[in-house]
């Protein structure tokens, strides 16, 4: 029954042990509580809020509006809760994941600076055995893994990487303390979502910025601002609405329009639709209209008119520009002219301008002033392209064309995306079996929640659920209220274990590769995280499920209104 452990007493039994206190880890805590589990988090960091705890560089914020990237499970903290701007900076959001914390009383379970290194099924007693490198053993009937898609820093293995005497630093692992980067001579690696936060605010600080770019970048200005009261009283007056768009939207987002103070008939979420990227930074004020036209449909004149009004944004209105390769291509033809714009040295324009993969490829980047940095006189943009990074030495990076002498090198080089955080602990599951063995050529679910021979294994958004390509808070609620549901059911009715059928798992597994044909994020020219192509070795499959977040809660929820198809409850 729920609450009881196999061997009540011993403290470190438990009836779930949740790795990572996060968003996702926090809600789970909470929600196991509140159906009478005995629940222990471990927690790598000092705090909680793991993406935002880790994350600390300079200029890291949120691209998904804060009024829709927060909790939706309590009335009371939404309408107490105040955010600064549209996309709060990180130690805006890492303040809101302590005052949780502390609001529910989450931190006397969570035990911090402890890493999972390993976590193996017993056959014999059904249940999880988890190490900790403080070399603990915890035992407990579920494992729940809250780690996060974006939490395994991917260091690249640049030919004399450790060799550097400087500081270096990496985007996703930023220390706690305040770097001082006044004066100093500062290169980065990589223009990712990170990087391009970063940079503005770097080079407004350094004394020289170097910008080693592999992959220019699709980047679309954020927009954000301060928060007016009237648009978060218009939120607040309209949150349970707000809030179940969301939940049944394509990507996570409610289409509210605080403006009119009214949900936007335009914005009807629409669970069937073939999604484009995740929608972003263009809300909460202006969200694209239904995607009835296609670009192709405008002559030049007028897409060019299109994007002088509404800015490169405007691509996602359209519905051919996510679809259709041609459509696609004259929205990066557009886009290129927007960096001549505002780039005034030619070569340097050229050099950003992204050019042989599509628009929607990639996960979206939002940025504030990215390109105008680069007419700074203290910012030196080098393309590798033209000019390849040899080697790290003990003072900077050598390229070919020579030596960049520096006092601080930031990697923004990225994650092992989705499955980097899991299959570095060592799970085993039946038999032994080894995770890191079963997803060698790619992950295997059934929804991204949990894995054929790992019983009582769950995965908060997992490869093979929306994830990433959604507003996460709200994929992650759906997760935790799933598994929690789950839970409950398998105690009301006496079942020990939970686990995934082969036949579902391989059926889940083709449909999400189904979803995803036909998008800009599988085309043959695109190499994405969500692929894993950016990591050494990392077999290429694409990971998140694309059919759209509404959509997968249904199925979910069909899952277990039909006693758990594609389980066997034991
Ligand atoms: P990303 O989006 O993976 O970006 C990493 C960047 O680092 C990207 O520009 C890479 O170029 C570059 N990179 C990686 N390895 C190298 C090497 N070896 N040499 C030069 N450049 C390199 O990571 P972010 O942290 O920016 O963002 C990840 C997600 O976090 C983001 O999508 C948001 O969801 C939040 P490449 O494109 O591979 O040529």
């Amino acid at each position: 029954m729920v609450g009881r452990t196999a061997e009540a007493g011993r403290l470190t039994d438990y009836d779930a042990v949740i790795v990572g206190a996060g968003f996702a880890g926090l809600y789970q805590l909470l929600r196991l509580r509140e159906v009478g589990l005995r629940v222990k988090v471990i927690e790598a960091g000092t705090d909680v809020g793991g993406t935002w705890y880790w994350n600390r560089y300079p200029g890291a914020r949120c691209d998904v509006p804060s009024m829709e990237y927060s909790y939706s499970f309590d009335e009371d903290l939404e309408q107490e809760w105040e955010w600064s701007e549209v996309m709060s900076p990180q130690p805006e959001i890492l303040a809101y994941a302590r005052h949780v914390a502390e609001r529910f009383d989450l931190r006397r379970d969570i035990q911090f600076e402890t890493r999972v290194t390993a976590a193996r099924f017993d056959d014999a007693t059904d249940r999880w055995t988890i190490t900790t490198d403080r070399a603990e053993t915890l035992s407990a009937r579920f494992c729940i893994m809250a780690t996060g898609c974006l939490s395994m820093s991917n260091l690249p293995n640049i030919e004399g990487r450790d060799r550097f005497a400087g500081l270096a630093l990496h985007t996703g692992n930023w220390p706690k303390e305040p770097v001082d980067l006044r004066g100093k001579r500062v290169g980065v690696i990589g223009t990712g979502s990170s990087g391009v936060q970063a940079i503005p605010v770097i080079a407004a600080e350094a004394s020289h910025l170097h910008v080693f770019q592999r992959t220019p970048v699709y980047t679309f200005p954020a927009n954000n601002r301060p928060l007016n009261d009237e648009i978060v009283a218009a939120y607040k007056a309209n949150y349970a609405e707000v809030r179940e768009r969301q939940r049944h939207s394509v990507a996570g987002f409610s289409g509210f329009n605080p403006k009119k103070a009214a949900i936007t008939p335009t914005a009807v979420p629409d669970a069937a639709a073939k999604p484009g990227p995740p929608e972003s930074g263009d809300t909460p004020v202006a969200k694209p209209k239904r995607r009835s036209r296609g670009l192709l449909d405008l002559d030049l004149d007028e897409r060019r008119d299109a994007v002088a009004a509404h800015g490169p944004a405007v691509f996602q209105r359209y519905r051919d520009v996510y679809t259709d390769p041609a459509a696609n291509e004259a929205a990066c033809e557009l886009y290129r002219e927007l960096v001549d714009d505002i780039v005034e040295d030619p070569t340097v324009a050229e050099d950003l301008k992204p050019k042989g993969y599509p628009l929607g490829c990639k996960r979206q980047v939002y940025d504030t002033d990215y390109y105008e940095t680069f007419n700074r006189p203290n910012v030196t943009l080098v393309d590798l392209h033209r000019d390849p990074l040899l080697q790290i030495t003990e003072t900077g990076v050598q390229t070919e064309s020579g030596d960049v002498d520096l006092d601080v090198l930031v990697f923004a080089t990225g994650f092992d995306a989705m499955t980097g955080a899991l299959e570095r602990i060592d799970i085993r599951g039946r038999g032994g079996r080894a995770l890191r063995d079963d997803w060698s050529e790619g992950p295997h679910t059934y929804l991204g929640l949990a894995v054929e021979g790992y019983p009582n294994l769950f995965t908060i958004t997992g490869p093979g659920s929306p994830s990433v390509l959604s507003n996460v808070i709200v994929s992650i609620e759906q997760h935790v209220d799933w598994i929690t549901d789950c839970i409950a059911h398998l105690d009301a009715n006496e079942l020990t274990t939970i686990e995934a059928t082969a036949e579902a798992q391989a059926d889940w597994d083709e449909r999400v590769a189904e979803a995803a044909k036909g998008t800009m994020y599988t085309a043959p020219s695109c190499a994405s995280w969500y692929l894993g192509a950016n990591i050494e070795g990392k077999s290429r499959v694409f990971m998140p499920y694309v059919g759209g977040v509404g959509r997968y809660r249904k199925i979910c929820d069909d899952v277990a209104a039909d006693g758990y198809r594609g389980f066997t409850l034991a």
